[in-house]
């Protein structure tokens, strides 16, 4: 009789610790921002098959970036961390400096574009590179042993590639740093350069103030190019765009939608930016500098809401600590 008086206290002590963490810790209702611990930047935001993928770059010493972590998410608010998608075991050219990742899901593969390197002049090895595999966490393998575009062009240091992917199917890639943006078309297997209709490879379509980090987007027929501004380890760096009407541009530039809050963080910049399930539901994920750091390396992933008016230009973003509530697909 004891021993069942003992056993039954220990089961009432133990669902009454398990009620108290249910009423200490309420179920999360908002993403929070950053939205996952540690210093992460220039986000990829995808969505594969109705789930949420971002990819960043891992920020810290260039010598120390020699990977990339990957999160997954089915709402916007739980983020599961996949280690290592891409890592240099698998990359046999790179050295430091893997940048800004880029994820399209396409023949029934993922591919990861990505920057290395970080090359200063063309006798350097490095620049563009393309992995792949069967899944979105990887792992990513190289898959030409060597760089997709190796060289400085038009101005453009090869870095910061977005892969747009138009309503025919067709594959562009924007990318550039030391503020000039190239174009290229890329083949359907998605691993080489072709040449326009016009025969030329490489076309510039910078726009004023344009630094790196470009990004495109299409919503009713109309093409939103955005890019960063300023510089990207200070307080200043932000987000800018434009609206055209082809993909070629001309991109000319409406003005910032993301920036600096005194009462958030500084150096928001180098995002992206998805749909959610709504029919006009758009997110923007970034990254930006917590108030109380000034160090280049201290950026962290956030996300936050992007609206449109009524006229289709795109409304200043509130940068928040809330975050976003949860949208599934
Ligand atoms: O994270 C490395 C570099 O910082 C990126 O390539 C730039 O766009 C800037 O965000």
């Amino acid at each position: 009789m004891k021993c069942r008086k003992i056993i039954l206290s220990l089961m009432l002590g133990c669902s009454a610790s398990l009620y108290a963490q249910t009423v200490s810790s309420p179920a999360k209702e908002t993403s929070g921002n950053p939205i996952f611990e540690g210093w992460y930047a220039d986000p990829e935001g995808v969505v594969f098959d109705g789930e949420y993928w971002i990819y960043p770059t891992y920020s810290a010493d260039y010598d120390a970036q020699t990977f990339m972590d990957a999160f997954s998410s089915t709402d916007l608010v739980h983020w599961k961390k996949h280690p290592k998608v891409i890592d240099k075991a698998n990359i046999s050219w790179l050295r430091r400096a893997l940048w800004a990742p880029a994820v399209v899901q396409a023949n029934g593969k993922y591919y990861l574009f990505f920057g290395a390197n970080d090359i200063q002049n063309n006798d350097e090895l490095g620049g563009i590179g393309v992995a792949v595999a069967d899944n979105p966490a990887g792992p990513f393998k190289d898959a030409l042993g060597k760089p997709l575009i190796d060289k400085i062009v038009n101005g453009a240091q090869p870095i910061d590639q977005f892969v747009f992917k138009d309503d025919d199917g067709q594959y562009y890639m924007y990318y550039g740093g030391w503020r000039h943006c190239n174009m290229v078309k890329l083949s359907p297997d998605l691993l080489s350069v072709v040449p326009f209709d016009d025969g030329t490879i490489y076309k510039e379509v910078t726009p004023e103030n344009y630094v790196e980090g470009p990004f495109m987007l299409k919503r009713n027929g109309k093409y939103y190019f955005m890019w960063s501004e300023g510089g990207w380890g200070g307080p200043d760096y932000c987000v800018a765009y434009a609206i055209a009407d082809s993909p070629f541009g001309p991109f000319k530039r409406i003005g910032k939608i993301l920036q600096q809050d005194p009462e958030v963080a500084t150096g928001a910049g180098h995002h992206s930016v998805i749909k959610g399930p709504g029919k006009d539901e758009w997110y923007i994920i970034y990254h930006r500098r917590p108030l109380n750091e000034t160090g280049r390396d201290s950026r962290a992933t956030c996300i936050d809401r992007l609206y449109f008016d009524e006229n289709g230009y795109i409304k200043p973003v509130k940068m928040t600590f809330e975050g976003v509530k949860a949208s599934k697909y």
